[in-house]
């Protein structure tokens, strides 16, 4: 029964979006590394999974009704004609996403107040009746055209607790709901990734909602199959904090809380993000001008989250302007500047490196993929060995604090646990150890002054696969 009302709810919506019906399952999964394949550990990430980890930083921008009424959360009650931006510039947030090395931007088109950044067709509770272009603009419209201009990722974020709709908690609110996300995923072109919000309130009953998530899935999938799930969703995870802190122990396969998702109904690649805000709050306030997060922090935040295998989703909210405010600028700039500079010197790039045992079977997998400074290479060992140490010998003592290890998880997460070492008179002391390496694993510590590293796989789950090792000398700021 519960099947059969869940088909007719999604015909129902189907008739808006224009793509041909997919299978729900994550898009095709093609390996783009330039080493010649091996094989892969199931999961993997499928295509869209494997470019978004790659891109590691993601901007999200809280803008909307709360921006002009000072608030966090609005109850919906709020006047449309109070949105007015007056010198909003969606080309500024991207040039600032852009240079700050965003990969992917993420836009609040409707917040829990139900004001819509869209001209929606299913309300009058949006930007059409907002002195904004005088009703005729788009903010979705713009942000997604100028994402496309400038080469960055376009995302959505659809709140589904929605307090001016009263539908709300009422199985119509889920054909609403479902008709704003077809509306949104068919006409502003490509859209990488859906933020779905697990905040809720009381319906009109009372009660909390009983929100259709298998319809508002295969909505999405419907319309842009390639389109990422995220947060409460099957394709990103949560991290479930709002700190931007990552966990050490950071495994991408996770049991599966959506079965039909997953090949053998119990793992599926479901890898963690990050979100907080560079504010206190997520939306824009004057009163929090002071409170902007110091590139010290924002550094922090940085090695906490991609540094532990998880995405960034850095909230960086327009004012009342519509603009992206000067001191947020400024920081994300000097954090960005920081972290180019640290990495343009890697002490590694031009050292002996060699490892206890390489795969040359079906191809030569040499460790010096590691240094080579393409994440598109790596080094591997045969197919039945699962630890192996790789020294990296760099010809004379240099300083070093910083460590960073990749492996190539196109072929899947396989290293468990791991010890690095460095070399003092002639003996290997421990520096650095950790667990899980994912997508991108850095190790802080004390500096230590040595010629000769060592990275030692003490577990894997299958032979380890290493695109990248590289040491950094990070200088305090
Ligand atoms: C939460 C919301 O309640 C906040 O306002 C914000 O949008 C955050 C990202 O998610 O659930």
């Amino acid at each position: 029964m519960k099947k059969r009302v869940f088909c007719l709810l999604t015909s129902l919506v189907f008739i808006s979006c224009s793509k041909k019906v997919s299978s729900i399952e994550p898009a095709t999964d093609e390996i783009t590394s330039e080493s010649p394949p091996i094989e892969r550990t199931y999961p993997s990430p499928s295509a869209p999974q494997l470019e978004w980890q790659n891109g590691k930083l993601e901007m999200f921008v809280h803008f909307g009704m709360n921006t002009f009424t000072d608030k966090e959360w609005g109850d919906g009650t709020e006047d449309p004609r109070l949105f007015n931006p007056t010198a909003f510039d969606a080309n500024q947030w991207v040039t600032v996403a852009k240079n700050a090395g965003f990969k992917y931007l993420i836009l609040t088109a409707k917040h829990h107040d139900g004001f819509c950044l869209w001209p929606s067709r299913y309300t009058e509770h949006s930007v059409k009746n907002s002195p904004y272009k005088d009703g005729k603009g788009d903010i979705v419209r713009e942000v997604s055209d100028a994402c496309r201009d400038g080469g960055i990722k376009f995302g959505i974020y659809l709140s589904p607790w929605d307090r001016h709709d009263s539908t709300y908690g009422t199985a119509a609110y889920d054909t609403y709901y479902s008709n704003q996300l077809a509306e949104l995923l068919t006409d502003y072109g490509e859209i990488s990734e859906v933020w779905l919000d697990d905040a809720y309130g009381v319906g009109l009953g009372g009660q909390k909602p009983d929100y259709n998530w298998p319809l508002y899935y295969s909505t999405i999938r419907h319309c842009q199959p390639n389109a990422l799930i995220a947060s409460l969703g099957p394709d990103i995870r949560w991290i479930g904090n709002e700190d931007g802190l990552g966990s050490e122990t950071e495994w991408s396969v996770r049991q599966s809380q959506y079965p039909e998702y997953s090949v053998n109904g119990l793992d599926v690649w479901w890898p963690s993000q990050c979100d907080v805000s560079i504010r206190p709050g997520w939306f824009y306030h004057a009163s929090q001008d002071a409170e902007v997060k110091t590139t010290d922090q924002l550094l922090d935040i940085y090695f906490k989250s991609v540094g532990r295998n998880s995405n960034l989703l850095l909230n960086v909210p327009p004012n009342t302007q519509g603009l992206l405010s000067e001191i947020d600028v400024q920081r994300l700039q000097e954090w960005h500047e920081w972290l180019d500079n640290t990495f343009a010197h890697d002490l590694f790039s031009q050292s002996i490196i060699q490892a206890s045992n390489t795969r040359h079977d079906v191809a030569d997998y040499p460790p010096e993929n590691c240094i080579d400074h393409n994440p598109m290479t790596f080094w591997t060992t045969d197919k039945t060995v699962t630890t192996a140490d790789i020294v990296i010998d760099m010809g004379q003592p240099k300083s070093i604090n910083l460590i960073q290890l990749e492996e190539a998880i196109e072929y899947g997460q396989r290293i468990s646990t791991f010890v690095v070492y460095a070399n003092q008179n002639d003996g290997w002391v421990k520096i650095a150890e950790g667990t899980t390496v994912g997508r991108s694993r850095f190790l802080q510590f004390a500096p230590v002054s040595t010629s000769k590293i060592m990275v030692s796989i003490t577990g894997s789950l299958a032979a380890p696969a290493l695109s990248t090792i590289a040491g950094y000398s990070m200088t305090q700021r």
